[in-house]
C-alpha cells in the first residue's frame, strides 16, 4: 500500500507519500468521503532504500492545503490509509503522548475519571526501599530503608532509572520552555489539571519529586536506579510485590540528575508561590550532585551481581559533564560552569540516553539572548546547524525521504527518528531554513506510518496502529486496546528478543525488523525517553508547521 503519515499534516506542511514498486507514477489525493480528486500529480523517480530492500517513489503533494480527510491512490497498488489536513492536527496526539506519562505513574492509583478503562489500583509505593549492598555507605549501610515514592515506570517494566529519567524529563521541560503558550492550553485530564501549573509541568513534577529522593543527602551522589532484583512478571502494578532497592551511585546518573535539577529549578522558578522553596532546593541539589561528580568523575555503572534489570550502563561521561555544566550555567548564572563545559570540544549529536551532549546546545540556543558575555553565540548556532545540515542532507538523498538510515535502527529506533526531528527543529528555530522544518516533518511522518512496516507506531493513533506493545499494564489489564499515547520502540536489526518471539520477525533487514507482538521487548516496548521527543516534535510542528 501507499504509505503516509496516518494522522496528517498542517495545511502548509511539507506532505509526502511513499509509493511502493508497482505503483503508477500518476498519483491522486482523493477526498476520503466523496472520492473527489483534490490533488493530482506525478511521483518522483524510483530509488532504492537499502534499509528495507524496497524500490520506492515519493509523491510530494505539499500543494494540497485545503483542510479535509483524504486518501492517496495510484494504479497498481492499494490506496493509503486516511489522513487529515488541518491546523492543530497534532493536538490530540500531543495530549495523548503527554498523558502516557500519567498512565506510567508509579505509586498511585489511576482513577476512572482520569484513566477511563485504564483505571488501576496503586502499585510500587516505594515508601520502604532498601539500600542495596552496591550502594552501601557509612551513613547508609546496606539494608537502610529510605522512601523514594512517585516517579514514572521507565517503560514496559516497573523499575525507575535515573539515567533515562533525566533525558525524558528534560525533553518535556524543553518542550514547555520553547512552546509555553501551546502547553498552557494543553490539558491532559490528569488529577492536577486546572491547578496553577500547566499539565506538562505537573507531570514533570511527579517524576522530579521522585528524582530528588534518589540523591544521597550525605554526599550529593545519585543512585543509578530504583529496582527489583529481576523484572516483575506480566502483572498489573498492584500485583507486583517484589522487594525494591536503590543500587550503586554513578557518574552518569549523578550528572544527569544535576542537569535535570538545574533545568527544573529554572523552569519552575515562576511558580514560587505554588511550590515554595522548590526551585532553590533543586538548584542546591544540582550543585551538590555536580560536586560529587567532580570528585568521582569516572564511576561506571554496571549491574551488580544479582541485579538483572535494565542496566543503562554508560562508560563515557564527557557528554553528561557538558550537559550538566550548561544547565548549571544557564540556571545559576555562574560563568565558571560555562568554562567547565569546555564548549570548544563538545560537538552535537542526536540525543539518546547515553549521549546527552546536544541537550546542552539546545538549552544554550534557547537562552542565547540572555546568556552572559562568556558564551560563544556563534559556536552555539554552528553546532546545531552542522548537525541539522548533515541530517537534512540524508533526508534529501533518501529514497524514503527520511533522515533515518543504517545505524539509526537501534533499540528504540523510532525515538531516533523523533530526536533527529527535534534537532532539525532547533536549527529551524535559529535560522528559519525551510528544509530543516520539512526534514523534521519527515521524522514524524515516519513514526506515524510513512515507514517500511506500514504501522503507525503510536498506540491509539492511525488507521493501522500498534496493538500489542511490550507494556505490562497493556498486557495484563484485560482491555483489548493498549494504553494510548505510547510510541513503540520500532524496527532494528538486533532482534535481541528472538528467543522469546520464535520465528516471528518477517525480515532481517533493519527497517523491517519489527513485530507488533508483546513478546517483542526489543522492537515493541514503550519507554519514557521515546515518548518525550514525540511530545516535543508534535507540539513544535503544531506551532511551527503553519496553518
Ligand atoms: O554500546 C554498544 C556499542 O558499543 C555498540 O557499537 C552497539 C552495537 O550494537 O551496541 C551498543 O550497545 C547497545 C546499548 O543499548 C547502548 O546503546 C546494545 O546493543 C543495545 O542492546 C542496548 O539497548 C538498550 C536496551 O535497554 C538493552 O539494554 C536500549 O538502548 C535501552 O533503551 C533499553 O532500555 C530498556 C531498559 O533496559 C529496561 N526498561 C525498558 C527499556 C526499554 O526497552
Ligand atoms: O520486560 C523486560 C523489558 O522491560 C526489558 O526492556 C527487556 C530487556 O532488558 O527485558 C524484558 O524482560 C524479558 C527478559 O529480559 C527475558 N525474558 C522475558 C522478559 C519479558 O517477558
Amino acid at each position: 500500500a501507499i504509505r503516509v503519515n496516518q494522522v496528517g499534516f498542517a495545511p502548509l506542511a511539507h506532505k509526502v507519500a511513499v509509493l511502493p514498486a508497482g505503483a503508477s507514477g500518476e498519483v491522486e489525493v482523493i477526498d476520503a468521503a466523496s472520492g473527489a480528486v483534490a490533488w493530482r500529480g506525478r511521483a518522483g523517480p524510483a530509488g532504492a532504500w537499502r534499509e528495507s530492500g524496497e524500490s520506492v517513489r515519493l509523491a510530494d503533494f505539499s500543494a494540497l492545503a485545503r483542510p479535509g480527510e483524504y486518501r492517496i491512490r495510484a494504479a497498481g497498488v492499494a490506496p493509503s490509509e486516511r489522513f487529515a489536513v488541518r491546523a492543530g492536527v497534532y493536538a490530540e496526539l500531543n495530549r495523548a503522548a503527554l498523558k502516557a506519562y500519567y498512565f506510567n505513574r508509579s505509586g498511585t492509583a489511576l482513577d476512572a475519571s482520569h484513566a477511563g478503562v485504564y483505571a488501576r489500583a496503586a502499585g510500587h509505593p516505594d515508601t520502604r526501599v532498601l539500600v542495596h549492598a552496591s550502594a552501601a555507605s557509612t551513613a547508609r549501610p546496606e539494608g537502610t530503608v529510605i522512601a523514594s515514592a512517585k516517579g514514572w515506570y521507565d517503560a514496559g517494566d516497573y523499575n525507575k532509572y535515573i539515567v533515562n529519567s533525566g533525558i525524558s524529563t528534560c525533553t518535556l521541560l524543553a518542550a514547555f520552555e520553547h512552546y509555553p503558550g501551546y502547553f498552557a492550553r494543553q490539558r491532559s485530564a490528569i488529577p492536577e489539571s486546572g491547578n496553577a501549573l500547566p499539565d506538562i509541568l505537573d507531570e514533570a513534577l511527579w517524576n522530579l519529586e521522585w528524582m530528588l529522593t534518589m540523591q544521597d543527602p550525605h554526599d550529593g551522589g545519585v543512585y543509578n536506579k530504583l529496582t527489583n532484583l529481576r523484572f516483575d512478571g506480566i502483572v498489573m502494578p498492584a500485583q507486583a510485590g517484589a522487594e525494591r532497592y536503590v543500587v550503586q551511585k554513578g557518574t552518569a546518573a549523578t550528572l544527569d540528575f544535576a542537569a535535570t535539577m538545574a533545568t527544573a529549578s529554572r523552569v519552575l522558578k515562576p511558580y514560587e508561590k505554588q511550590l515554595p522553596g522548590l526551585s532553590a532546593k533543586m538548584l542546591r541539589a544540582a550543585e551538590a550532585a555536580w560536586a560529587w561528580a567532580r570528585a568521582n568523575p569516572a564511576v561506571v555503572f554496571r549491574n551488580p551481581a544479582g541485579v538483572l534489570t535494565g542496566e543503562y550502563g554508560d562508560a563515557t561521561f564527557d557528554d553528561e559533564f557538558a550537559w550538566a555544566a550548561a544547565e548549571l550555567y544557564i540556571s545559576s548564572g555562574k560563568d565558571s560552569y560555562y568554562a567547565a563545559m569546555r564548549p570548544a570540544g563538545v560537538t552535537a549529536s542526536v540525543p539518546q540516553w547515553a549521549d546527552v551532549r546536544a541537550l546542552a546546545w539546545i538549552s544554550l540556543a534557547h537562552h542565547r539572548n540572555s546568556l552572559s558575555a562568556v558564551a560563544d553565540r556563534t559556536l552555539i548556532a554552528a553546532r546545531i546547524d552542522t548537525l541539522a545540515a548533515a541530517l537534512a542532507a540524508r533526508w534529501r538523498a533518501s529514497a524514503y525521504g527520511v533522515p533515518m538510515q543504517g545505524d539509526d535502527f537501534v533499540w528504540g529506533s523510532n525515538a531516533v527518528a523523533l530526536n533527529q526531528s527535534m534537532m532539525l527543529l532547533q536549527a529551524y528555530r535559529l535560522n528559519g531554513k525551510r528544509d530543516y522544518l520539512d526534514a523534521a516533518q519527515a521524522g514524524l511522518d515516519y513514526v506515524l506510518g510513512r515507514n517500511a512496516t506500514g504501522y503507525s507506531f503510536v498506540t491509539g493513533f492511525g488507521a493501522r496502529q500498534v496493538m500489542h506493545p511490550h507494556h505490562r499494564p497493556s498486557m495484563a489489564d484485560q482491555v483489548a486496546a493498549p494504553v494510548p499515547g505510547f510510541l513503540a520502540g520500532g524496527p532494528h536489526a538486533g532482534q535481541q528478543d528472538k528467543g522469546d518471539c520464535k520465528g516471528q520477525y518477517p525480515s532481517a533487514l533493519p527497517a523491517l525488523s519489527y513485530i507488533d507482538d508483546d513478546c517483542s521487548y526489543a522492537s515493541n516496548e514503550v519507554a519514557i525517553n521515546w515518548n518525550a521527543p514525540l511530545v516535543y516534535v508534535s507540539a513544535a510542528l503544531d506551532v511551527l508547521g503553519g496553518t
